[in-house]
């Protein structure tokens, strides 16, 4: 199986078994540049042609009622791979499936037919905390669009030349940065938006403000940006100036001029600008006063960003999304603060899939754009999840997603990861994590209790020793996410220091392990590191009815 999960599916013939491929066609460079990043020669034998037409075939996709510039077939017999596609992006999602195909051994003689089920799928760096370094952009760029996403928002909190310093032009090293992100965005065919974050100190009725925003846009345009974000949230509430406070009725009324000037002033200047939006009231009932005036005040065309019934919403709904374009004359772009772990969260590490979204949630809103963590590789597990949702909201299966994202991440060091894996998973969309912890320790209970006390000491050390290996491999902070998790593998050490005492006082119930268990279970309790989801010790000595 490949993820994301292709939409048709009739690979049913013989295996084709190759590993060179001999490509020609349109974009053939692309195509030879994918093959080539997954290990495959593209100097063999094994004919690969791609075509390009733009036709219904090509681009309708009957679920959606809606055309499309991602869809692509491939059809394949023992002697070729013919792909085709409307557009450049068609090629580029068909190279990566044939090549991920290719080198799992599974492709087959038979037809594929593919198309993504939401039409904005990305993430946004639009979180509070250090900003991503240039390596990790690029790495997470490449990843998620080699797995379908197609959207990137860049809002780091922590840029000052977003937020703080918004009216300052980005000086010429760090434009050249952003320069460089974006055309790597576009290398891999992700739209790229940039964002600004001017309402801390955005004086509504300045000209000299509005004037000194324009050309803060003007100095994005200048390296090739066409996408434009504008975000009012995280911002007082009432105004600042004075002079704002008489010209407008309430702050709604700023905020909808703001956008109509700045969307008419992009459009004038390049009317290819697209622009999207965040309210300052961003989430919570889609019927407030704020939102309902704020959605109807704004040009149709912006998008407009929205996180759900909450900041971090467990779920999000069809029926929630319908309120919503009810309400404001918009489809909601989910801002979705699923992995995110800033602020208050930052004592969580959020690795689970993505849960909670409904699976027919594409035909009721705009797309879904992800808030990542301050962890740039450890955000790449949930992201992927989300990837292979957005792609394929219907066949999604949550437990095959992250298995899968943990082996394209982990590669053979994934199984000894879900040791650690299945604690890092309280979040906002679940509450429920160590599952893999809890069963184990109800059959070592269930042995107790049944007189096998032997045998449940032994399947307890056992479990802790898989425990400790997986914490040995951790210690390993040449692997980039593993030095990323340092904070949450200590106090997984703890856990397993914790688990053999409870064992040894239960082998030796001396004074001195007593003690010594006190003291760890003091030591766990006091680190405020999220870990296990439920009380370890209780569990623990439950199981071995200490
Ligand atoms: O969610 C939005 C629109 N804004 C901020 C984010 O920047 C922040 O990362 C998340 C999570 O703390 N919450 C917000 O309110």
């Amino acid at each position: 199986m490949i993820y994301p999960k292709i939409q048709k599916n009739h690979l049913d013939g013989n295996t084709v078994n190759i590993n060179s491929v001999k490509v020609s066609g349109d974009y053939k460079e692309k195509a030879d540049n994918i093959l080539g990043s997954y290990g495959i020669d593209t100097n063999g034998e094994y004919a690969v042609e791609i075509k390009t037409s733009d036709t219904r075939k090509t681009t309708y996709i009957e679920e959606l009622s809606a055309l499309s510039s991602e869809k692509y077939f491939i059809t394949v017999t023992s002697e070729k791979a013919v792909i085709e596609a409307a557009t450049k992006r068609g090629v580029f999602r068909a190279a990566h499936t044939l090549a991920k195909l290719i080198s799992k051994g599974e492709l087959k003689v038979g037809n594929i037919e593919d198309y993504p089920m939401f039409r904005k799928r990305g993430y946004i760096e639009g979180f509070y905390g250090e900003t991503w370094e240039r390596n990790c952009r690029i790495s997470v760029m490449e990843l998620m669009a080699s797995y379908g996403m197609n959207t990137f928002y860049y809002a780091p909190k922590d840029d000052i030349y977003h937020r703080e310093k918004w009216r300052e032009p980005y000086p010429e090293k760090e434009l050249n940065e952003l320069k460089e992100l974006f055309e790597i965005a576009t290398e891999n065919e992700l739209d790229f938006h940039w964002c600004i974050g001017p309402g801390l100190t955005y004086c509504y009725t300045s000209d000299s403000d509005f004037e000194k925003l324009i050309d803060k846009f003007k100095n994005v345009y200048s390296i090739g940006v066409r996408g434009f974000g504008l975000l009012l949230d995280d911002i007082p509430n009432e105004f600042q100036y004075e002079d704002d406070a008489k010209a407008f009725d309430g702050i709604v009324d700023a905020h909808i001029d703001l956008i109509n000037r700045t969307h008419a002033a992009l459009k004038e200047f390049d009317s290819s600008i697209t622009m999207t939006v965040c309210p300052t009231q961003y989430h919570g009932d889609e019927t407030e006063y704020y939102i309902t005036k704020f959605g109807n005040g704004i040009p149709a065309d912006v998008s407009l960003f929205w996180t759900g019934a909450e900041i971090c919403s467990r779920i999000q709904t069809s029926r929630e999304a319908d309120g919503f374009l009810r309400s404001t004359s918009h489809k909601p772009l989910y801002w979705d603060n699923y992995p995110v772990n800033d602020c208050e969260m930052f004592q969580e590490m959020h690795l689970g899939p993505i849960i909670g979204r409904d699976a027919d949630l594409y035909k009721h809103s705009e797309g879904l754009i992800s808030n990542v963590m301050e962890y740039a590789e450890c955000s790449k597990i949930p992201l992927l999840t989300i990837a292979d949702y957005l792609w394929n909201p219907v066949s999604y299966n949550s437990e095959e997603s992250i298995k899968n994202a943990h082996s394209v991440i982990l590669g053979d060091k994934a199984e000894l990861f879900g040791y650690i894996a299945d604690h890092l998973a309280v979040s906002c969309v679940s509450r429920h994590a160590s599952v893999n912890m809890s069963d184990k320790l109800s059959h070592i209970g269930f042995l107790m209790s049944t007189g096998r006390a032997a045998e449940a000491a032994k399947e307890f050390a056992d479990f802790n020793a898989k425990n400790r290996e997986c914490l040995e491999m951790l210690k390993d902070t040449s692997v980039p996410m593993f030095a990323e998790m340092q904070k949450w593998v200590d106090k997984f050490a703890m856990c397993c220091d914790l688990l053999d005492a409870v064992l040894a006082t239960c082998v030796y119930p001396t004074d001195e392990n007593k003690s010594t268990l006190a003291d760890l279970l003091e030591r766990y309790n006091r680190d405020a590191v999220v870990m296990t989801g439920f009380c370890l010790r209780e569990a623990a000595e439950k199981a071995l009815r200490l």
